[in-house]
């Protein structure tokens, strides 16, 4: 079901003047509003009136996270602050968390957005929403919130936790959609087995996970334990929260809200913009936010772009999944990695379940790279010989896939810590020492 034909399905020429009226504009916005972006564009030699085509806004500069942490907390707001309605806040691993205010308009545009892409995964009003992301500073409980309302869907505010819970309140209220993390989603299925319930019995028709990297194996697992269409959903809090991208039945990439949000795909290293279909760093700008509008906003985030119109009839670009952030890339021995890789080879395998953590350490100045993972309940944990084949056996899939030589350690069911929101795969002890 596509939410709003008209913009969705717009033809690519009109798109385009669409987006060059609404840059010149969110330019300006920012330019009158934010001594900081008037000291960046002014030591580029650059003003809005500058801006003659899409092509024009290659010419100006980045904006990054540690702008937005320098800010903190209202210093890049571009609305005055008696306007603003509602913050949403990253944590953040490291240094001051991110802010997001938004305007009552900006709260309309996020609720259309995420109508949008819940709609694109198939949601109507006669749907029951079970939604599992996080609410309160998290965007991903609320934002999903706002659409589901906008559509009239009925709307379960569960929140992450008390997996035993939310499976009962899904058979009782006949929840149909479900909307949470990819790990989250395996671990209710996870969690039904053990209350002897089959996952696949479940009212649930289909998942629009997001808010962390997951493979394309990872999605056949859920798929095939819960019984459901897993559907990718991307977004972030610095630009509105969940609702930039939402992938289609089709499968092939998740669509852009170009209209809202403007993409390039840059080569993280240089800075240029790369071609279609090149694979390099998403870079955002707003073009119709009123609190937090932000000019080449370098997301981090490892993808490519697609613009040929997708068979469900939109004509909104796609970007592919997304790989890994630039920051989470491991070098290892001088071999570059993102965990997906790694999770799309685990997850074919039998005897181990997806719940996995890659362990980092520097031995007499090496990197070394252990991946931990939990066998599946039926390898009986005493059987050494048995374990040690299985670990030998996955050292051999990775280090043949990736070039590059590992450890491989076996450990118990239900060892490695669950999460409601986003899964932590990485520990990185060479920082810690
Ligand atoms: O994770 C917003 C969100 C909520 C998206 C619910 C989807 C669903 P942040 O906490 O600010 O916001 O984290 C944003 O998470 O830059 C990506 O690195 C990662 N991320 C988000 N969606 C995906 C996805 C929310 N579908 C950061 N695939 C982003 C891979 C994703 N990574």
């Amino acid at each position: 079901m596509i939410w709003n034909k008209e913009y969705e399905c717009m033809d690519r020429k009109s798109l385009e003047d669409l987006q060059l009226k609404r840059l010149k504009e969110v330019a300006h916005r920012v330019f009158e509003r934010l001594l900081f972006y008037k000291r960046k564009f002014e030591e580029s030699h650059l003003h809005p009136d500058d801006i003659k085509s899409l092509e024009d806004l290659r010419k100006f500069p980045f904006t990054r996270k540690s702008d937005l942490r320098e800010g903190y907390p209202f210093g890049l707001f571009t609305a005055p602050l008696e306007k603003i309605v509602e913050f949403h806040i990253s944590s953040g691993t490291t240094g001051k968390p991110v802010v997001n205010g938004y305007t009552r308009k900006d709260i309309q545009i996020w609720a259309e957005v995420m109508a949008r892409a819940l709609s694109c995964a198939g949601t109507t009003s006669r749907d029951v929403v079970h939604n599992a992301y996080g609410y309160g500073l998290f965007t991903g409980g609320l934002g999903t919130h706002y659409g589901a309302q906008l559509i009239g869907a009925k709307t379960i505010p569960i929140s992450g936790g008390q997996t035993k819970r939310q499976i009962t309140i899904m058979q009782d209220f006949k929840s149909t959609v479900l909307t949470c993390t990819p790990s989250y989603a395996l671990h209710i299925a996870e969690v039904a087995e053990e209350m002897g319930i089959n996952p696949r019995d479940l009212p649930l028709r289909v998942g629009i996970l997001g808010a962390e990297t997951w493979s394309e194996s990872m999605r056949q697992e859920i798929e095939s334990r819960l019984g459901i269409e897993a559907l990718d959903i991307y977004g972030l809090t610095e630009i509105i929260g969940p609702g930039v991208a939402q992938e289609c039945e089709v499968k092939e990439g998740m669509h852009l809200f170009e209209d809202h949000f403007l993409p390039e795909i840059i080569d993280p290293k240089t800075g240029k913009v790369l071609k279609e279909g090149e694979e390099g760093e998403l870079v955002l700008t707003t073009l119709t936010r009123e609190g937090t509008s932000l000019v080449r906003y370098r997301t981090g985030d490892i993808t490519h772009i697609n613009y040929q119109p997708c068979e469900c009839g939109r004509t909104l670009a796609r970007i592919g999944k997304i790989k890994g952030r630039a920051d989470d890339m491991l070098i290892i021995r001088g071999v570059n990695l993102f965990p997906s890789q790694i999770e799309n080879i685990l997850i074919q395998i039998d005897e181990a379940e997806p719940h996995y953590q890659l362990i980092l350490e520097r031995r007499k100045g090496l990197d070394e790279l252990t991946v931990e993972l939990e066998t599946s309940p039926h390898i009986f944990f005493d059987e050494v010989r048995r374990l040690e084949e299985i670990e030998a056996k996955i050292k051999r899939e990775i280090e043949d896939a990736l070039g590059l030589r590992i450890g491989v350690k076996l450990v118990e069911p239900r060892t490695i810590q669950r999460s409601m929101g986003k899964a932590k795969r990485i520990i990185d002890k060479r920082k810690l020492k």
